[in-house]
């Protein structure tokens, strides 16, 4: 092996490595149960989310709703009498307890491609 190929393998790994490490800075962490995490990729707005999308849990369960991202966010419910609407700002936590069954759609009061659903269910999901 040539030196000059030795130099460029080298390049590449170390190329390799930065970008592994950059995509390893915001990793997609697993939500627990019971918790709906932001999900904010980097540099891709369009496909801010919550996750998971829907969550199904039994009626009286309190939910989390956990920011790890750069950004401020929202969880407000899409019901005109706003069931809830909560703030989460960056590393923030929020809790809120779905105490009656029903679908509760909601959304980022800031970043309106963001929307999620909370079933709850009477007794346990089926
Ligand atoms: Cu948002």
């Amino acid at each position: 092996m040539t030196r000059r190929w030795t130099i460029r393998i080298a390049a590449c790994l170390a190329l390799f490595t930065l970008t592994a490490c950059a995509e390893a800075a915001q990793p997609e962490r697993t939500p627990r149960a019971n918790e709906v995490q932001v999900f904010e990729p980097a540099g891709q707005p369009d496909r801010w989310t919550y996750t998971p999308n829907t969550l199904s849990v039994a009626a009286g369960t309190t939910v989390t709703f956990v920011n790890h991202g750069k950004e401020f966010h929202t969880v407000t419910s899409d019901d005109p009498g706003r069931l809830f609407d909560i703030s989460l700002d960056t590393n923030k936590t929020a809790t809120f307890t779905f105490a009656k069954a029903g679908t509760f759609a909601y959304h980022c009061g800031v970043h309106a491609q963001m929307t999620g659903v909370i079933r709850v269910c009477d007794g346990a999901c089926g």
